[in-house]
């Protein structure tokens, strides 16, 4: 083994102590390359699913049925933007530029979540965006405010207390309509139909499946794996849908006295996969959303900073 090996080992070593720990790492610190890479990938994934994630609901803005709703559901919109944006600088801190992050979003090369691609068809999708998409987003967020990497763990606070917001705004929605008239009620167990099975999904392939599991969780930067989270979050909403007097379509689902949590079916992990390749339902039609969205705020680009470079020229020629 040569010095240069050694050396190498050495500082592998003691990154993973101080993983282990429980210390944070920094922007600044020395990191595996692989760990640098990894974070880059689910961070910049996180980051797209977020300002993806706004125009299903986008959709209802307009179209909200009260001045009241449509304020909540905008400040919901907006938090979304913002989380967005604080993903996007941290993960600049690993030495990736948002323009990269662009670029391949919008080259179809970046992943966002499969969950984002399906169609917000009435108001009651609103309601199960929030509760069942938002509820699953917090339950696996939560785990990420423990990551080992700074940025992301501290971004992490932030965007789960704005989630719990959202879940609460989500859940008060279908309340509403279940307990209102038959039509009302029919739409969200109609919403929940649709969104059950997907928003399972969101939590990734199962852990026999799963490529970067293994090696995130020794990392910590995942701190559960996908299987924990998805029985989790499952364990959690069974109790909501009953108060809501809502089915879950799901034959299997089922108390387990002997492992203290519900059985539940099998995932279509053909959907699932056909999703996430690009042929979901409202793929294209999001990627050129967002594709319409970067172009057409190019000329603001423009002028920030035709206006700081004239600013900076006039600032140097006073100095002079
Ligand atoms: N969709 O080895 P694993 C939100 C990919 S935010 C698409 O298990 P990993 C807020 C995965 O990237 C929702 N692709 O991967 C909101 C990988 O492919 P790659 C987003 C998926 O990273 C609410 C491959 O499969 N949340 O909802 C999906 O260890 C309402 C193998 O998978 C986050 O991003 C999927 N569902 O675990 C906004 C949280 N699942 O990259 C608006 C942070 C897996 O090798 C409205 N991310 N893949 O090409 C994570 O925790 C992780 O990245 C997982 C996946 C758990 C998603």
């Amino acid at each position: 083994m040569g010095v240069v090996d050694r050396e190498f080992e050495k500082l592998e070593a003691a990154f993973q102590a101080k993983v282990e720990a429980e210390q944070r790492i920094e922007p600044k610190d020395w990191m595996p390359e692989k760990y640098r890479q990894t974070l880059i990938r689910q961070m910049s994934q996180h980051a797209h699913s977020e300002v993806v994630g706004m125009l299903p609901e986008g959709n209802w803005l307009t179209r909200a049925p009260s001045l009241k709703r449509k304020a909540i559901l905008m400040a919901k919109i907006q938090d979304e933007g913002g989380h967005g944006l604080y993903l996007y600088s941290a993960t600049e801190t690993l030495g990736i530029s948002r323009d990269q992050m662009f670029d391949q979003l919008h080259s179809g090369k970046a992943k966002y979540s499969s969950i984002f691609n399906y169609p917000t068809l009435n108001w009651a999708d609103i309601g199960a965006i929030g509760w069942l998409v938002d509820g699953a987003a917090i339950t696996n967020q939560i785990a990420l405010c423990r990551c080992s990497y700074g940025p992301y763990a501290r971004a992490m606070i932030r965007i789960c207390k704005e989630e719990s917001f959202h879940q609460r705004q989500g859940y008060e929605i279908m309340m509403t309509m279940a307990q209102g008239t038959e039509e009302q009620r029919d739409m969200a167990q109609d919403a929940l139909n649709r969104w059950w099975w997907p928003t399972l999904m969101m939590f990734g392939p199962n852990d026999s499946n799963s490529a970067h599991s293994a090696q995130s969780m020794q990392w910590k930067i995942k701190r559960q794996s996908n299987d924990e989270l998805r029985q989790k979050f499952v364990d959690a909403t069974v109790p909501q849908a009953e108060f809501l007097n809502l089915r879950i379509p799901d034959d299997q689902l089922k108390w387990n006295e002997d492992r203290g949590h519900y059985d539940f079916g099998e995932i279509d992990w053909e959907e699932f996969r056909n999703v996430v390749k690009g042929n979901g339902l409202c793929n294209r039609e999001r990627l050129q959303a967002r594709v319409d969205a970067h172009e057409g705020g190019r000329w603001v680009r423009e002028a920030a900073l035709a206006h700081a470079r004239k600013q900076e020229a006039r600032k140097a020629a006073a100095a002079a």
